[in-house]
């Protein structure tokens, strides 16, 4: 599959990409051109060898992640006045998410919008983001912890990177609710309740310590598998659910808030450090600025299809949000999974869980 795929893409990472030609180009130049260099503006567009990279993203035209890819390509191609080309790639044509994850980590194409939901078979620990009700409630809480945390932006990429992936963001697709052919509110209402979930692992087993029956499945066939009862419900943000056409197909939506939607700009760690100095630096100030475009992007989208949701007469689903006393309840089910991902799924013995702790607690003092 992946060889199909690695042809698919055009071959190999290096073609198409600045990391040969653009190499060494330091040498020689004026202390003006070092200098623009250094800050990665202005003239030092006029240096950089024309490339074409690869953006891959788990979702399609109009929703947040393929998005993020369209107006980073455009950013980065008005900072280098055309030179880098970035082609973004709608989900679907290049097999499973699963899939992108192996074609980013061979190089078969440079840059990714990751979910961690699906390498947890790879990188144990980034199963963090599985953990429920870890996040704070406050959507702008999150997002400051996941552009600013040191266990994310430090600890855990450096595990990514031991599979030549580096992360270079963490951003909220928003807070993910529930969807069910029954109302979701209470423990009991998960018993034997047929959930879909990512791959990794961990997801799995927050479902079952609520009693639930989780199924790990690809998202383009979790429309059939709504309609035809293979799973009774599932977790996303609000846009998702609505621009997928899940309420479609569920007669409930639960405003849960059990967990936040993290998606992670990924590159190419091999590639991205063989890229030359300036053209790393504008990529990394381009990732800056796109987490506040991201929230707001988010935001927009689920503020939205909120309303579109509970405006669909022909579609009825039944919105509920539920109480704190009730989130509690969830709560206590969930905690114990920490302890089972620091004992059994963290190859660091929590440490990262730990730090992570910390810096939510200080950012909601
Ligand atoms: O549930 C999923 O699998 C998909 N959900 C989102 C919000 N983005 C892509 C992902 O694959």
């Amino acid at each position: 599959m992946l060889s199909f795929l690695l042809v698919a893409c055009g071959g190999d990472s290096e073609e198409g990409t600045d990391t040969e030609e653009g190499t060494d180009e330091t040498e020689g130049t004026t202390e003006e051109e070092t200098d623009a260099e250094e800050t990665g503006e202005g003239e030092a567009a006029a240096d950089i060898a024309p490339a074409t990279w690869r953006f891959v993203t788990e979702e399609v035209t109009g929703q947040v992640q393929y998005e993020y890819a369209a107006e980073f390509a455009k950013r980065m191609s008005e900072k280098t006045d055309g030179a880098i080309t970035i082609e973004p790639y709608e989900y679907g044509g290049l097999g499973s998410t699963e899939d992108q994850v192996e074609l980013l980590q061979q190089g078969g194409v440079e840059m990714a919008v990751m979910s961690p939901g699906f390498t947890g078979g790879m990188v144990k620990e980034g199963q963090i983001f599985a953990l429920h009700f870890l996040f704070p409630s406050s959507l702008e809480a999150t997002q400051e912890v996941l552009t600013n945390s040191e266990a994310l932006n430090t600890d855990l990429r450096a595990k990514y990177e031991e599979f030549d992936i580096s992360p270079l963001a963490f951003w909220t697709e928003g807070g993910t609710q529930w969807t069910g052919s029954e109302p979701l509110t209470k423990p009991e209402d998960f018993e034997g309740f047929k959930m879909r979930t990512q791959s990794s692992p961990l997801i799995l087993e927050s479902y079952e310590a609520y009693g639930a029956e989780p199924t790990a499945l690809d998202w383009s066939e979790l429309y059939t598998a709504l309609d035809n009862g293979t799973v009774q419900g599932q977790d996303n943000p609000i846009f998702f659910i609505g621009d997928a056409s899940f309420h479609e197909v569920q007669d409930h939506m639960t405003i849960s808030n059990h967990n936040n939607y993290v998606a992670m700009t990924t590159v190419n760690t091999t590639w991205y450090e063989g890229l030359d100095d300036n053209v790393k630096a504008l990529i990394d100030e381009t990732v800056v600025e796109m987490q506040d475009w991201v929230f707001e992007e988010q935001d927009k989208q689920n503020s939205e299809y909120l309303e579109i949701i509970k405006n669909d007469t022909e579609n009825p689903t039944e919105v509920v949000e539920l109480t704190e006393e009730q989130r509690d309840a969830f709560k206590e089910l969930a905690m114990p999974v920490r302890d089972y991902y620091r004992d059994e799924v963290s190859t660091v013995d929590g440490a990262i869980l730990d730090k992570l702790e910390e810096e939510i607690a200080a950012a909601t003092e």
